[in-house]
């Protein structure tokens, strides 16, 4: 039976993701980040409504494997590493970040490189309390990468961005709480039921509200604020004709809980 690289598990609406290289602490690898593509959209073909991102071992992903590189380098010593982006890293990220369903970086252990990238891609961070982050680009000479520079410093600020790329020093997993990093911090014995509960209840929400939401901010980054208004009112148009909403607008008006269908 073939070694998978990623695990795919489905329960109820919830798809977890596993990186499955934790040898190496899941560090990425071509044919892997295939199978991580393959995965969100294998997430998707179910209608999962959320997705859990998480690693195998010890190790939640240590970024780029170094030796898959190292080999290329090896051949006319004229690496192309935009290549490389462009092809497997790019869909990837991009993957997540239009996903139809909220993305949970379920934070196992330590995150380095373009693994922070992933994470940082995702909707949520949780990460177990002896979790170390760190960006490690600058380490051997690259510049962030798999789009770290987009969203670092929208999480922590340009200033915190900036230490945490040029020093890039490992922040423990309540220091990357305290600057925004990651969205919760859990105790190891505590980490899967906590990301089990937390994932179901955004599986129970609104999904076309959250994707729609994350949309739109995304789009703000780069938006005036005449843009932005044109954009959201072409959210709120969609979101407005979910029978979600309709649904939602009746059980406040009566007094009961929403139950959410996502769509
Ligand atoms: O196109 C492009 O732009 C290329 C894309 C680049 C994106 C990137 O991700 S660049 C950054 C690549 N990642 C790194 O530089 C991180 C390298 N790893 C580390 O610094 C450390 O391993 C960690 C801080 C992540 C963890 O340290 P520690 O002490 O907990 O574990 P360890 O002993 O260093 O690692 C355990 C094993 O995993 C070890 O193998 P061994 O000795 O047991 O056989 C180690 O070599 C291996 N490993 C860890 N990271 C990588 C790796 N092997 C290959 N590639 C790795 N990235």
């Amino acid at each position: 039976m073939p070694h998978d690289l990623v695990r795919y598990e489905t329960h109820g609406a919830v798809a977890t993701v596993t990186l499955n290289r934790p040898d190496v602490l899941n560090a990425l690898t071509r044919p892997l980040l295939t199978a991580l593509h393959d995965a969100l959209h294998r997430a998707e073909a179910d209608g999962c409504r959320c997705l859990v991102l998480t690693g195998e071992g010890r190790g939640f992903c240590a970024g780029q494997d170094l030796a898959e590189i190292r080999a290329d380098y090896d051949g006319d010593g004229s690496p192309d590493l935009e290549a490389l982006l462009r092809e497997f890293y790019h869909p990837v990220v991009r993957g997540i970040r239009r996903l139809g369903m909220p993305v949970v970086a379920a934070i196992n252990g330590v995150a380095a490189g373009a693994g922070l990238s992933l994470a940082l891609a995702c909707d949520f961070r949780i990460a177990i309390e002896n979790a170390r982050l760190t960006t490690a680009f600058t380490r051997i000479g690259l510049v962030p990468d798999a789009g770290m520079a987009w969203t670092l410093p929208r999480l922590v600020g340009v200033a915190q961005a900036n230490r945490l790329v040029m020093r890039s020093q490992p922040v423990s997993a309540d220091e990357a709480l305290a600057i925004g990093l990651i969205d919760e911090v859990v105790a190891g014995d505590q980490f899967g039921s906590r990301v089990d509960t937390f994932a179901s209840e955004l599986a129970a929400g609104p999904t076309r509200a959250f994707v729609l939401s994350r949309k739109l901010q995304d789009e703000a980054a780069t938006a005036t604020l005449d843009t932005l208004l044109d954009l959201e009112a072409g959210a709120q148009l969609e979101a407005g004709r979910t029978a979600d909403h309709r649904n939602a607008v009746s059980a406040f008006l009566e007094k009961r809980p929403p139950a959410f269908e996502g769509r």
